[in-house]
């Protein structure tokens, strides 16, 4: 009997054969963040991504998808995409603008940019870019090609203060080896919410016998998980950190050796440890003395142990960046850096992954020295950070554009900006306000698209080719799924544009971004065209990985060649030079008559598993799994206040106050409430004032200011 084909119901099982005309194509969500970027079989038929799932030959994501990237096709096909070029009609930020062509739009904004390069010099000009991250070295070399040393990035308010901290230490740094560590003491981070593929390498290693010490304020999925959990006060990392060191050294359970051979400073870190005995450690972070010894016994005499850092929970704060130093010298004091299964470093090689493979990312983003131009934005009030970082310091752009100093900012073009971001948003927003020139490029017509005199559409990782490198040594160049939806474009394919009106002598960025990318694999002998024949990627075989304990050939990338207890750099900036422990700028301690009216601790932007940013509170499935803004207070502090979860309440700071629902919850410590960052509906970065910020790295103390609540009448 010949067998019919019911094509009815291939069709409605998304079944990919030639009777239901269904292809699976291969690309990376790029919803999410550069650690994770999972592989992705998008389902297509007739030009239309009729259903995702995760790549399974991808050994990042192994076949899984979070609820975000599943919700990929509300992302990709939402109605509020935008469509076409625009340039605006009406006043600025009214949001009234007219469609134009591409062409148009190009020549309009080289025109301006021009002008303006003439009259005040490049520098006037900033690029910046958002969240996103692949496009980043394009960005940077159009910057510097143009001849403005102002490229930034929201890396100004991520990431870069810990690699500060750890380069003021170490001069570079590495993640904990989890294969091989028996001891992970994870020092903030929920990577069950923030990176889902690396909770599951984790939960493997746990498996295998790896004993947890996890140190943050709040209860994450991680905490079931761990052998201790020290839960402190926010923003007083330092201070246990220093109390940890405080035990080892009183317990002779550090490592002599490496520190007599390898540090600078010792002594005087020695000394100033003494001050944080495990009572002094427990009255400022409230963390019981007892646990600080057990955490500080296991972590030093288990090796190898690793220790996990986050990209920002510890360097959210006034005093982030001496905090961090503090933490992160526990490693090189119990002898795990640059260890098998210890904290073992990888040079990044392209967009902050590391695998060994050795790419030339930096040569070419930085197309011209800093010595050729002006100083960048920030360089006079942060630095260290324009030291140790190559990017502008974004902070600090409302306040240039109000003084003027050293030089007057007139145009921004921004490939994702989002003033929400910003500490004191409103005063960004105002400042952005005050620029003659303002260009935003996103996928969605955004509070801060708004503003622009220009507006661009990008498209979406699904209607584009992109370079991605993974940590397992695992590279794909996608090639889009789909046509780009309406009139929109690759970001790249905007800049290489733009390069050919604003550099054309530009040897690379004008002819495209294979040619870029091509130069930039070159000393690894990939090439576009080879890893086309990969649609789905390629394991790149035998990569080379650096040794371990480098620095007993080269010493460590510090001034003195040592890791260095007491900074050279801080010292010659004037700054202390051990890990000196300061509470935040406001806290209980520090500012108790403000503590009086605002009582508990603010912290925001821990992260939520479905939400992103801004970015996925348009889509309806991850929209309803809470759909409304929340904050979490504890019993409590709840009880007191006459509170119960589901009721509106008001927080205040002294800036500023939102109305929001309380969810009474123990994932907070009394004391404690805690609000995600970047909900549409409500401004939580008013609460927080413009210049509430590391004086080291410029960093907003978005986790730990003060605030209090109260019981309030719902919204309107
Ligand atoms: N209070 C508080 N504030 C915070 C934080 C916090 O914890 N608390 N966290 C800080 C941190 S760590 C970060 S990283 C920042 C987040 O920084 P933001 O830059 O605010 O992050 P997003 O909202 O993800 O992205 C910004 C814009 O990029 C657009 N976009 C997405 N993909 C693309 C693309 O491929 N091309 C283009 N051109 N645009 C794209 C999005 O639509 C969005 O409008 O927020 C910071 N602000
Ligand atoms: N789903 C999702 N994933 C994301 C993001 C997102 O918006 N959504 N954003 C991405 C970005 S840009 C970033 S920077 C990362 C952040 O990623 P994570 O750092 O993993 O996430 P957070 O939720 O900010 O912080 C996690 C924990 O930090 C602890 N913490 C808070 N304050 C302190 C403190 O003062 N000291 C210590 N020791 N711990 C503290 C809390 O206990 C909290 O549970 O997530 C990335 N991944
Ligand atoms: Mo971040």
């Amino acid at each position: 009997m010949v067998h019919q084909v019911n094509t009815n119901r291939i069709l409605k099982g998304k079944v990919p054969t030639e009777e239901s005309g269904i292809e699976i194509r291969k690309t990376i969500c790029s919803i999410c963040n550069p650690l994770s970027h999972c592989g992705i079989d998008a389902y297509v038929k007739d030009g239309v991504v009729i259903k995702v799932e995760g790549t399974k030959e991808n050994p990042h994501n192994e076949g899984t998808l979070c609820s975000k990237g599943a919700a990929s096709r509300q992302y990709i096909y939402h109605k509020d995409r935008l469509r076409s070029p625009l340039l605006r009609k009406g006043p600025k930020g009214s949001g009234q603008f007219d469609p134009i062509s591409w062409e148009k739009a190009l020549d309009l904004i080289a025109e301006r940019l021009q002008k303006i390069r003439k009259e005040s010099g490049p520098e006037s000009v900033v690029f910046y870019v958002g969240y996103p991250k692949w496009q980043r070295p394009y960005v940077k070399r159009l910057a510097h090609s143009f001849g403005s040393p102002n490229y930034c990035s929201e890396s100004s308010t991520c990431f870069q203060a810990t690699q500060i901290a750890s380069r003021l230490n170490y001069g570079y740094f590495g993640p904990p080896e989890l294969s091989k560590t028996k001891c992970l003491l994870v020092w903030s981070g929920n990577p069950f919410y923030s990176n889902t593929t690396m909770a599951r390498k984790l939960l493997d290693a746990r498996e295998r016998g790896m004993k947890i010490i996890e140190v943050g304020p709040l209860i994450t999925p991680l905490t079931s998980h761990a052998d201790i959990h020290l839960r402190l006060r926010p923003g007083t990392d330092g201070a246990l950190a220093l109390g940890l060191a405080h035990v080892m050294i009183e317990n002779n359970l550090y490592d002599r050796e490496f520190v007599e051979k390898w540090t600078l400073g010792f002594e005087e870190y020695q000394a100033y440890v003494q001050e944080f005995s495990p009572h002094v450690a427990e009255s400022i972070t409230g963390v019981p003395s007892e646990l600080i010894v057990k955490a500080a016994t296991l972590y030093a005499t288990t090796k190898p142990a690793g220790l996990l850092t986050s990209a920002s929970p510890t360097v959210h704060h006034t005093n982030g960046v001496q905090n961090h130093r503090a933490l992160t010298a526990l490693i090189g004091l119990t002898g795990n850096f640059d260890k098998e299964g210890g904290n073992y470093v990888i040079p990044p090689n392209y967009l902050y992954i590391a695998n060994g493979l050795i790419f030339r990312e930096a040569e070419f983003a930085q197309s011209r020295p800093y010595s050729e131009m002006a100083p960048r934005i920030g360089e006079d009030v942060y630095p260290v950070w324009c030291r140790l970082v190559s990017e502008a310091q974004a902070m600090h752009i409302p306040n240039q554009i109000r003084t003027q100093k050293p030089y007057p900012i007139r145009a921004l073009v921004g490939f994702g900006l989002n003033y929400r971001m910003w500490p004191g948003s409103d005063y960004m927003k105002e400042s952005l306000g005050m620029i003659d020139f303002l260009v935003n490029i996103d996928l969605f017509m955004t509070d801060s698209a708004k503003m622009a005199d220009i507006v661009l559409p990008a498209c979406s990782s699904f209607e584009r080719s992109e370079l991605k490198t993974y940590p397992e040594g695992f590279v794909i160049w996608t090639q889009p799924v789909i046509s780009p939806l309406w009139d929109s474009r690759s970001d790249v394919d905007i800049i290489t544009d733009l390069a050919v009106r604003l550099t054309p002598e530009d040897p690379l960025l004008p002819k495209g971004y294979e040619v870029c990318v091509n130069w930039i694999m070159e000393p690894s002998n990939l090439t576009v065209e080879e890893l086309k024949k990969y649609p789905a990627g390629r394991m790149v075989e035998n990569i080379r990985r650096p040794p371990y304990q480098k620095y007993e050939k080269a010493g460590f990338p510090t001034p003195s060649g040592k890791m260095e207890f007491t900074s050279t750099i801080l010292k010659e900036v004037g700054l202390d030079p051990l890990p000196y422990y300061q509470e935040p700028k406001l806290s209980p301690r520090s500012t108790p008559e403000v503590a009086k009216k605002f009582p508990l601790i603010l912290t925001t932007g821990s992260r939520l598993p479905h939400f992103i940013h801004s970015r996925t509170f348009r889509l309806s499935w991850t929209k309803a799994l809470t759909p409304h803004p929340f904050v979490e207070i504890n019993p409590q502090d709840a009880g007191v206040r006459g509170i119960a979860s589901g009721d509106w309440v008001k927080i205040s700071t002294p800036r500023s106050s939102i109305k929001v629902k309380a969810e009474v919850t123990e994932k907070v410590p009394p004391g404690v409430v805690n609000i995600y960052h970047a909900y549409p509906e409500i401004e939580v970065n008013q609460l927080i004032d413009p210049d509430y910020l590391d004086p080291i790295s410029g960093f907003p103390g978005f986790k730990s200011l003060l605030c209090e609540v109260e019981k309030t009448r719902g919204l309107g």
